[in-house]
């Protein structure tokens, strides 16, 4: 009977040591992903705020957006960071740069990077999961663009933002879940 006793006791000991060393694993575990994690999508939120820059220099230097599909725009506008308007950032001659400036200096896309991804018909900018960056560009120059956020899933991201966003250049990610308007996405305008 002794000897039942002593291996429940040698059990409880080892069931409490097996959870000891998660309870130490588990935290340090997250902050490891969090850090790896965390850092690429500062790097993603870095390209947003490189594309929202580049498009504010382009219309410092030509006095408008980029001409897309030869047109000025005459209406607020969402689109792919990709085709003719990243062309005309990464310094062609097209869409309005006539000089030939390079607005983005960005690299090619690598496995979990953001970057250049070049495909038979177009440069696409992805961020780090492979999909487009997005841009929503104040084409009716009044200085607003709809807030994206007013669609999010998030509830509290949903309410915390106006529905107006004051600037000509909105640019997003659509996050690791790569569904847009969801809580992981990656912006150019929250903190
Ligand atoms: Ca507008
Ligand atoms: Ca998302």
């Amino acid at each position: 009977m002794k000897e039942i006793w002593r291996w429940i006791l040698w059990v409880l000991v080892i069931a409490g040591l097996v959870g000891l060393v998660f309870q130490i694993i588990e935290p340090v575990s997250n902050v490891i992903f969090l850090k790896l994690h965390g850092n690429t999508v500062i790097r993603d939120k870095a390209t947003a705020k490189d594309v929202q820059f580049a498009i504010h220099n382009f219309i410092s230097e030509y006095n408008d957006f980029p001409n897309l599909a030869g047109k000025p725009l005459e209406a607020d506008i969402e689109l792919e960071v990709a085709g003719e308007l990243l062309d005309c950032l990464l310094g062609d001659k097209v869409a309005g740069n006539s000089r030939e400036i390079t607005f983005l200096n960005i690299n090619t896309a690598r496995q979990g990077r953001a970057g250049v991804l070049e495909t038979a018909e177009k440069r696409i900018l992805v961020d780090q999961w492979g999909q487009a960056f997005r841009v929503r560009l104040d084409g009716d120059h009044d200085g607003n663009v709809t807030n994206p956020d007013t669609q999010n899933a998030d509830k509290d991201i949903r309410q915390s933002g106006s529905e107006w966003l004051r600037t000509q250049v909105a640019v997003y990610s659509l996050g690791r879940d790569g569904e847009p308007f969801t809580e992981d996405d990656i912006t150019s305008w929250r903190g």
